[in-house]
């Protein structure tokens, strides 16, 4: 799938890749530079669907190139879903030949794109001008085209902007046959799971930190980060202390990096925290009980045929 985030530069469309897809906080992402040209990357969005993000540097003499007879055609073809970012802090006519530009390439080399997405973004600025901007766009537009056009004010500084992209990208997984068929199989082995155990699972994927599926259904929560996995002191020491045991024992093929769950007990349960397929995903385990066998359940799950399914299914 190709998203093309198109628009001015210093919108803030790196800004909102690497923070969407990657997890990165906004501070991690305050001195970017401008990209130079397309910067493309791949992403397995939410451990589902694989994304090829092309983030288009908008300085003037890239997008003159974009628009080029030689270019506009590489550019512009075979979008799934297409993206104009703009800095609504700054209200620029010429903000409104570059928008015009990308309709009319959008339009003709990829005319099956049903929706456009325009993020007026930095609102969080006290001199952001998102109606002024709103009004520079749709300007001298079409009653027939406006439809396709769906403006959203947002900040990636906020947070709005990632949420509004995770919104676009889930519509699109919605349409499509394959990554339903991938989250359906997802969900049966989860459920699987929990029959076989008397616990609730939770499967998140790495990268953005979003849930894949659950056994609740419909679960809202925000990404994860996943700090402790690198950097939390009682891991560190842990992985210490392993060696030295292992060579205790005269193990010789045992590496700490291998070490791959975390287990956790409040009064009521169990959480166990795997880590599956070199690190791509995190399972969660939440038993309802503090039962020995209710834990030796999921400890048999997360050994057993179940998981390697699963794994093997996150694999494909
Ligand atoms: N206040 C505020 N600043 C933002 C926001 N989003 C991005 N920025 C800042 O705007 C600047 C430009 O962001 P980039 O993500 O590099 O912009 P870009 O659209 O990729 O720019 P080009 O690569 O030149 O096209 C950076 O300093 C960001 O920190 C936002 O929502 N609010
Ligand atoms: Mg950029």
């Amino acid at each position: 799938m190709k998203i093309l985030l198109f628009g001015p530069q210093n919108a803030g469309k790196t800004s909102l890749m690497r923070t969407t897809c990657l997890g990165y906080n906004f501070m991690k992402v305050i001195n970017l530079k401008p990209t130079k040209g397309v910067s493309r990357e791949n992403f397995m969005f939410r451990g589902i669907m694989e994304l090829t993000l092309w983030d288009c540097g908008g300085q003037e003499v890239y997008i003159e190139r974009y628009f080029s007879k030689s270019q506009r055609e590489l550019i512009f073809s075979e979008v799934t879903t297409a993206i104009f970012m703009v800095d609504s802090a700054v209200v620029d006519a010429g903000v409104k030949g570059v928008f015009d530009g990308f309709l009319k390439y959008l339009y003709e080399f990829s005319p099956h794109v049903d929706k456009i997405y325009i993020l007026l973004n930095k609102i969080d600025l006290q001199n952001s001008r998102e109606d002024d901007n709103y009004e520079l766009l749709i300007n001298e537009i079409s009653e027939e085209k406006r439809k396709n056009l769906e403006f959203t004010p947002v900040s990636v500084k906020e947070g709005s902007a990632q949420h509004r992209l995770i919104e676009v990208l889930d519509y699109e997984i919605q349409k499509s046959s394959l990554a339903m068929q991938r989250i359906g199989k997802i969900r049966h082995l989860l459920d699987q799971l929990k029959s076989n155990t008397l616990s609730e699972y939770l499967l998140f994927n790495q990268p953005d930190g979003l849930l894949i599926a659950s056994t609740f259904g419909k679960f809202e929560s925000k990404p994860l980060k996943f700090m402790t996995f690198e950097s939390g002191s009682l891991e560190s020491n842990l992985y210490h202390i392993y060696e030295v045991v292992m060579s205790q024992l005269n193990v010789s093929n045992a590496s700490s990096l291998t070490l791959s769950t975390l287990i956790y007990e409040s009064d009521t349960g169990y959480i166990l925290v795997k880590e599956i397929h070199d690190g791509s995903a995190v399972l969660m385990s939440v038993t309802r009980n503090k039962n020995p066998e209710v834990f030796s359940g999921v400890m048999n799950a997360l050994t057993g045929e179940d998981f390697k399914n699963l794994k093997n299914t996150l694999k494909t």
